[in-house]
């Protein structure tokens, strides 16, 4: 217990000076821009972490250094919270204050105002735990947040280079020891024995599927799968593509979830012949997308919406089975999930779908609202949290005949497989593969619960994306005036057409999706609303183009 030296803190933020005139917001993922902009911004959200632990009776915070699928030159960095769920949204105004406050008696103004605002205790103690991707930037940034834990004399654990949803891990687990909801041993080795546990369990006495080629996006997957191997080798064959963590340039260029899912096509220089099952991760592993090639040799993707069915059937399935008939299952979406998956959700699996705005925190809040909450982003990022009525039936349950034992088992090791911190591509992709063992079922066959309607998404580059304002899980817009009922007059004609805009919020850019029954429609619809877009709402530089 020691007060607040603010001297040595403005001492040592004067090391880590703003650059002056750029405006930093902490957004649906932390802070993320240029890496080279990021060195003030990182130091400040080591105080800002320190402070988060001292408000919260000095529980361990998570600090993560990352940008995932944003191309290498950036950087990012967030806040992890005590159960592993992202930092509290009220929180996200301390840290965009913090990080734009000009001069370093600013800064000091500004702790002093968040502690003022928050009542908390600035002599109490604070515990962080911090991990970087495999970015050349971490280091010098994970420097910048160590100076800001040391002038607050914050209890420190370097995590090393790890995925995001392993520091979401650790978090939980080091603020959970010892108590009746300890979530592992707050180890590497702890989270990799977690996971290669209950993936034995859930697949050891079935055939093993054929060799998994994991595109590790040229990034901390990579040593992380074979760390997996070594737990879960003896029941799946990875092959691992795009591993290349040491040349500059190449994480996620050409490759990863976000290629895949973006281009709808296999990385180049991937031989993705019929046959072959594959997977890509993103730089930092918390995405993941399925696909593999027909008969013909066309591309077929599994996405994210594509997971969310599989599991939420897998799920249904087994707790009917283990007559667990009052823990209730829902799955959460964003307006980004294909409308076919939606419509099969609904019509074949007959299970609740909420519709919520982009960003994991959305997600996993309404998640939560279920006794298994199924979420997943259309891009690859989602997970299932199991409520503590629901891991509390599992466990107690006892099963009157052998199916209903099995059957409890079973959910008993997803509560385990899964990370219900975050969404992680390690732990959702043996997730998928036990299903797909316990089911026997190929790549295709999983494909074939519903057909993806032709989609499309279209970034558009206006001079202010601050003037546009969503309602309605983001699928209408409110403002600029009168632009949505140009929309509706335009996707109206269209078979089931849809579309909606939104602005990003981790690029500077205006998001146009569209599907609709046909590829033609589609392209042609999002070629329309992108042009409205532009032409209406302040378009910069060259008009989105036809796509050919
Ligand atoms: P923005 O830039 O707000 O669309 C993107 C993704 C989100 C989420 C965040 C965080 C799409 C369309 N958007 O958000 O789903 O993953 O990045 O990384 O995929
Ligand atoms: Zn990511």
């Amino acid at each position: 217990m020691a007060p607040i030296d603010y001297n040595k803190v403005k001492l040592a933020s004067a090391k880590h000076p703003k650059p002056p005139g750029v405006k930093f917001t902490y957004g649906t993922a932390g802070f993320r821009m240029k890496a080279e902009l990021l060195d003030s911004v990182t130091f400040r959200v080591g105080i800002l972490a320190s402070l988060r632990s001292k408000k919260l009776d000095s529980k361990t915070i998570g600090v993560m250094i990352t940008a995932s699928h944003n191309p290498e030159e950036d950087n990012g960095v967030k806040l992890v919270d005590p159960y592993g769920e992202m930092l509290e949204q009220s929180w996200e105004e301390h840290a965009t204050k913090l990080a734009n406050a000009e001069s370093d008696d600013d800064l000091v103004n500004v702790i002093q105002d968040i502690i003022v605002n928050t009542g908390l205790d600035g002599s109490n103690d604070s515990s962080i735990v911090y991990a970087r991707d495999t970015r050349p930037s971490g280091p010098a940034l994970v420097a910048a947040v160590e100076d800001a834990l040391k002038v607050l004399g914050a209890k420190t654990l370097d995590f090393g280079v790890k995925t995001t949803p392993e520091l979401h891990y650790v978090t939980r687990c080091l603020n959970t020891t010892g108590t009746e909801d300890a979530y592992g041993e707050p180890t590497e080795e702890g989270y990799f024995k977690k996971l290669g546990d209950a993936f034995r369990e859930l697949v050891e006495r079935k055939p093993h599927p054929s060799a998994l080629t994991v595109d590790a996006a040229n990034g901390v997957g990579a040593p992380k799968i074979r760390q997996l191997a070594e737990v879960v080798g003896e029941f799946i064959d990875f092959n691992v593509v795009n591993d290349d963590i040491y040349t500059k340039g190449k994480l996620n260029f050409q490759c990863g979830a976000d290629f895949v899912k973006t281009q709808q096509r296999a990385p180049p220089g991937m031989n993705l012949v019929s046959g072959v099952r594959a997977c890509s991760f993103d730089g930092d592993a918390d995405r993941i997308v399925y696909y593999y090639a027909d008969e013909d040799g066309k591309f077929r993707l599994l996405d994210g919406d594509k997971i969310a069915g599989l599991a939420a059937s897998f799920i249904i399935d087994l707790v009917r089975t283990a007559g667990l008939g009052d823990i209730k299952i829902g799955v959460v979406q964003t307006a980004y999930a294909n409308g076919s998956s939606t419509a099969y959700l609904t019509n074949v699996l007959k299970v609740p779908v909420s519709c919520v705005p982009t960003g994991v925190k959305h997600l996993h809040h309404e998640a939560e609202k279920y006794d298994v909450g199924v979420y997943f982003e259309a891009n690859g990022h989602g997970t299932v949290l199991f409520s503590s009525h629901a891991i509390n039936s599992i466990r107690s349950a006892k099963g009157g005949t052998p199916e209903q034992v099995e059957a409890i088992n079973r959910l008993s090791a997803l509560t385990n497989l899964i990370n219900q911190t975050v969404g992680d591509a390690i732990s959702d992709m043996l997730f998928v593969e036990s299903i797909l063992t316990n089911k026997q079922i190929t790549l295709k066959q999983w494909d074939q619960a519903y057909t993806d309607l032709p989609n499309r998404l279209v970034k558009v580059v206006v001079a202010d994306r601050h003037i546009f304002r969503t309602t309605d899980a983001e699928r209408k817009l409110v403002e600029p005036k009168g632009l949505q009922d140009k929309i509706n007059t335009i996707v109206a004609p269209y078979t089931e057409g849809r579309s909606f805009v939104r602005p990003s919020g981790t690029e500077d850019v205006v998001r146009v999706y569209a599907e609709a029954a046909t590829r033609q429609e589609c392209d042609e619809l999002a070629f329309k609303i992108a042009g409205l877009v532009f032409d209406e709402a302040g378009g910069v530089g060259e008009r989105p183009k036809e796509f050919l």
